[in-house]
């Protein structure tokens, strides 16, 4: 049994030191879901209490394929900081990443404040100003990604660093479910995905995170980035890697190691 304080300071070092550690539910092993998200929250207030800002929320697992791989049953959300934000051309930074993945994903950036319950796919995309490709960077703390809901929840959902893409669509503009992606490496073609493989809908997920976070008394805010999910599958990044997620219409990003 940890408290919620011993937690957050245990993912905190191993994120801090680069060391991989065993899931907390294994000497906590009734960490539930609610408690999970104030170790989330707890790793947030000393992310800040450190110099570091709150720019928004990604959503993790939000494809029925991911969760079967990885053993868990439900979406998630997690808080984005500046400090992982990585501008197009920034290495990943390896040297403080235990074993980094990458990740395409959809990216929101929101005109308008967006608070649950009872947010849907169409009032959601209401409130955002800007749709933009992204690139997300994983890290869990966890020893080869084995973990529980709960413990990835509390794991920030295995945030390391994001990209956003600088070529801007509006919403409205852009048809988000057949929105088409190929993900490469080092310039070939490993995976396909269209927006259909995030909850069947990018919006979706966005409507997901607003309620989410509304049943928490928490909301969505003007200016804030949402990530809203992986399209395919994560790949694995090392020295000399070079990631490019190239959309239909929302245009290329890529980051490399
Ligand atoms: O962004 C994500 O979907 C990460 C969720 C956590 C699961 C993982 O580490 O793969
Ligand atoms: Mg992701």
């Amino acid at each position: 049994m940890l408290t919620v304080e011993q937690a957050a300071g245990l993912l905190l070092d191993a994120e801090r030191s680069a060391t991989d550690r065993p899931p907390l539910t294994d000497q906590w092993p009734q960490l539930d879901l609610a408690t999970a998200y104030a170790v989330q929250d707890e790793t947030l207030r000393r992310r800040e209490a450190g110099g570091d800002r709150l720019v928004g929320v990604k959503l993790g697992l939000t494809s029925a394929a991911k969760q079967r791989r990885m053993g868990v049953d439900a979406p998630l959300t997690a808080w984005l900081t500046e400090s992982m934000m990585l501008a197009e051309g920034d290495p990943v930074p390896l040297k403080r990443l235990i074993h980094p993945r990458v990740e395409p994903e959809i990216v929101f950036v929101m005109a308008e404040r967006l608070a649950g319950p009872g947010v849907t796919p169409e009032t959601a995309l209401r409130a955002v100003g800007e749709v933009r490709a992204g690139l997300d960077v994983i890290d869990s703390r966890y020893r080869d990604f084995r973990f529980t809901l709960p413990d990835v929840v509390a794991d920030n959902a295995s945030s390391a660093a994001f990209v956003v893409g600088s070529r801007v669509r509006a919403p409205g503009g852009t048809d988000l479910v057949g929105e088409g992606c190929e993900l490469e490496v080092d310039r070939r073609v490993v995976d396909r995905a269209t927006g259909a493989a995030v909850q069947g809908d990018p919006a979706a997920a966005l409507a997901l995170a607003a309620n989410s976070l509304g049943s928490r008394g928490l909301a969505l805010e003007p200016g804030w980035i949402v990530l809203s999910g992986a399209l395919t599958d994560a790949v694995p990044v090392g020295p000399g890697s070079r990631v490019t997620a190239r959309y239909t219409s929302l245009g290329a990003v890529t980051l490399e190691a």
